[in-house]
């Protein structure tokens, strides 16, 4: 690890907490980062040539494993020709019009550069058609980190936002209402203490930002009533589900139908990338079409679009794809509770197709309450214990591991092995 620790060390000169996003400086687990050297298929080499199982991918993106050779024959061609020219190409209408078959809610798409641009797109475009301020979200569920969703919930669940982070202001937290996820009831007082002032409601339909939570039953449905009801857009963010839980995303596995979706991740293939999209009415209003303003430099370029456009056809075309990456989940899943049979634990364990997490709580894990009766200690002992063993986990219990086609059933084993050695270091 000494080459990490030196570049950690080097990088803490030049790089606010020596990273580029808060979640890889391994805070929450303690111990210092792997720095990565390269990554293959389902393994990631950190700089000391240590080779680990890879289950964060890119925290999603990477569903086609690590430099797919399609994925990087395709990328090479592009960039022959140019990287970016801030003006219309091909594949960007080619990657925008497969979106809208794949998805039928979006009948329209705007290309953006990242979640969160994807999310404070989309609300401003959400406020501008319903001519409402108000936004309701879900605690625990992570949108980006633009000033309207780094808001906790306000003293009494019936009050505004609170700013959750130093910079955001009163004013802007003042306009966000926070729910609890899986509680339609809490929905509805917001709506009834706001009426007629609540542009959308915004949520992850299955949530990856507080570890990995399935929708209840009834749950989406309930808000997709509730909604339309009340003149509401509802905003699925689907940046981790969208062509991740199935082809059309949670959104087709459940048979919701939002009023706008975000996407990003997977669509970029590995690229920086995030979309918003919805039905044409609403996405009229863009700028230069309407007049709701959103731009971006490197939006829609050429080599992100193709290496989003190449991963999303290899989806489309493989039509075993879910099922097989739904059977790796099934077989780790399996695998792990019964290590935790073995060892005489009953850990919570939430799991939907590709996405799962392990809770160190016995407690069923169905919001962020819940999600944080979690060990944190423990889990922080469990990840370097794995890591030891080359699993490469999320470094925090509220992320979600990801399974990717590269994956082997070989490496589902081993990760098993690792899981029932790791846990009985811990607890037996
Ligand atoms: P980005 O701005 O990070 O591209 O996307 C923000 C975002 C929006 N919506 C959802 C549901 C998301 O999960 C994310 C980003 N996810 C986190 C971790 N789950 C990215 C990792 C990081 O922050 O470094």
């Amino acid at each position: 690890m000494k080459k990490s620790l030196f570049l950690f060390e080097e990088a803490k000169n030049y790089i606010p907490g020596g990273v580029n996003s808060p979640v890889r400086a391994f805070k929450a687990v303690g111990g210092n980062p792997c720095f990565i050297h390269k990554g293959n298929g389902s393994k990631i080499w950190d700089v000391e040539g240590n080779e680990y199982i890879d289950y964060v991918l890119s925290w999603g993106p990477l569903i086609l494993g690590h430099s797919h050779p399609k994925i990087v024959e395709a990328i090479k061609e592009e960039i022959k020709k140019g990287t970016s020219y801030g003006a219309p190409t091909e594949i960007e209408v080619k990657l925008a019009k497969l979106i809208t078959e794949i998805v039928p809610s979006i009948e329209m798409v705007r290309m953006v550069n990242s979640g969160t641009e994807a999310t404070m797109s989309a609300i401003r475009l959400a406020r501008a058609y319903t001519r409402r301020e108000k936004i309701i979200k879900f605690e625990g569920c992570y949108h980006g980190h633009s000033d309207s969703f780094l808001i906790k919930a306000g003293s009494g669940a019936l009050t505004f936002g609170m700013p959750d982070s130093p910079g955001v202001t009163k004013g802007s937290a003042i306009d966000t209402l926070v729910a609890k996820f899986n509680d339609l009831n809490s929905v509805k007082n917001l709506i009834s203490e706001n009426k007629g002032q609540i542009a959308a409601v915004i949520l992850e339909p299955i949530a990856g930002n507080m570890g990995c939570i399935p929708p209840e039953e009834g749950f989406l449905k309930g808000l997709r009533e509730i909604t339309a009801n009340e003149n509401i857009l509802l905003i699925f963010d689907e940046i981790i589900t969208g062509f991740r839980v199935s082809l059309g995303g949670a959104q087709e596995l459940y048979k919701i139908n939002p009023d706008l979706t975000t996407l990003g991740k997977i669509i970029g293939g590995g690229f920086p990338v995030g979309a918003y999209g919805g039905k044409k009415e609403i996405m009229r209003l863009i700028a230069p079409e309407g007049p709701v303003y959103q731009a971006g430099t490197l939006s829609g370029n050429p080599v992100a679009m193709r290496a989003g456009y190449e991963t999303l056809k290899i989806l489309k075309e493989d039509k075993d794809f879910y099922k097989k990456l739904d059977i790796l989940g099934k077989i780790l899943e399996e695998g792990i509770i019964e290590n935790m049979k073995k060892l005489n634990l009953n850990f919570s364990y939430n799991r939907i197709g590709s996405m799962s997490c392990l809770f160190f709580t016995e407690q069923k894990v169905k919001d962020l309450n819940t999600a944080k009766k979690s060990d944190l200690k423990k889990f922080s002992i469990y990840f370097h214990e794995m890591l030891k063993r080359g699993i490469y986990l999320p470094p925090s219990q509220f992320e979600t591991i990801f399974i990717s086609i590269a994956h082997s059933e070989e490496d589902i084993e081993k990760t098993i092995q690792a899981n029932f050695d790791s846990l009985k270091t811990i607890f037996a």
